[in-house]
């Protein structure tokens, strides 16, 4: 988990980098200072399982097995990225690993998460579909409605919302007047609690309790992950809303330096290891970069292309649809 981690955040340093250097273009939200959040929750799921995330996802996507080197062209806006360069930073998707996105609709992942764990309900299939948001998406209609259907209809899916106490620039306590996160979730007869969303070895305990119960038929459950990030909401934020003092505070809890100490004073960790690991990913991230660089734009005349499924309906399909409606063209 340290390297995952570690991965997520020499990623992202690169995506601020390229960034500056007009390589990256659009909007780019980093993840920086919540990495344990989607180290934890990732390690308790199966592969076959489905993760769908907000506009903040590139650790999400990486931690789910999508490639460095897929992950950044796709931020070039390029033709060898996982979406074709047709999604960008917010976009990021990859049907292989059932990573259903990279959302920029705040609570728009919500829903489709629903209809993914009702899919499997229909299907007898006993996987578990996770759902990440920001607190800010709980003043959102869309969370209502999805939470409500998701415990009425007992659907399997895990509601991770990471609680950084700001949604762009709004705190908290100033837009919402319950700021128990899992309080507010427990309102729909859902399993719900808070967790250390900076201590990754607490996210995963509570994700891999959750995941378990899900997996059993215990109806939704809700962790409401305690974090913060320590970078700005995005690269066009002055951040005049909160006070140095307090990320300063909160930078004392890094995650990777919280995990890599405690290694290091229980003789897990020796110091050449973590050199090796340093190395390792630096390589990693250096191999994505020179990937990107190598790619590709789309031609033009291709840019409409996948708007529309290419895949011929099944007869299935067709069946089901009404006279002289032909498959999802
Ligand atoms: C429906 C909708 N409203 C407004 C926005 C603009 N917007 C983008 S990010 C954001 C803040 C969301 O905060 P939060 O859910 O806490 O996630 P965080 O950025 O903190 O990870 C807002 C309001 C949007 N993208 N979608
Ligand atoms: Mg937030």
């Amino acid at each position: 988990m340290l390297r995952q981690m570690v991965r997520v955040r020499r990623l992202e340093e690169q995506c601020v980098e390229l960034y500056s250097a007009a390589k990256i273009r659009g909007f780019l939200h980093v993840y920086i200072g919540e990495e344990a959040v989607a180290a934890g929750v990732m390690s308790a799921l199966r592969a076959d399982d489905a993760v769908v995330a907000t506009y903040r996802e590139h650790g999400h996507a990486l931690l789910r097995g999508v490639s460095a080197s897929a992950i950044m062209a796709e931020m070039y806006g390029h033709a060898e990225g996982c979406c074709r360069g047709r999604g960008g930073s917010m976009h990021l998707f990859d049907a292989a690993t059932r990573f259903y996105g990279g959302n920029a609709i705040v609570a728009g992942g919500l829903p489709l998460a629903v209809g993914l764990a009702l899919a499997d309900r229909m299907s007898g299939r006993d996987r578990v579909t996770v759902c990440f948001f920001g607190e800010g998406a709980m003043a959102e209609g869309e969370f209502h409605e999805s939470l409500n259907l998701a415990a009425l209809w007992g659907l399997p899916v895990l509601f991770c919302c990471e609680n950084n106490l700001y949604a762009m620039g709004t705190a908290l306590d100033r837009s919402e007047s319950q700021t128990d996160m899992a309080l507010k979730a427990s309102a729909y007869e859902v399993s719900a609690w808070a967790v250390d969303g900076m201590d990754v070895l607490a996210v995963e305990e509570a994700a891999r309790r959750a995941v378990d119960a899900v997996r059993a038929g215990g109806g939704p459950h809700f962790l409401e992950l305690r974090t913060y990030r320590f970078r700005a909401h995005s690269m066009f934020d002055p951040e005049l809303y909160r006070e140095k003092a307090e990320v300063e505070r909160w930078m004392e809890r890094d995650p990777i330096a919280l995990l890599r100490t405690a290694l290091e004073a229980s003789g897990e960790l020796a110091a050449d290891q973590w050199d090796a690991l340093e190395r390792e990913v630096g390589a990693e991230m250096a191999a994505a970069v020179e990937f990107a660089e190598g790619g590709t734009l789309e031609p033009v005349e291709k840019l409409t292309r996948f708007v529309y499924s290419e895949r011929e309906p099944t007869a299935r399909e067709s069946g089901d649809r009404a006279p002289g409606v032909r498959g999802s063209r």
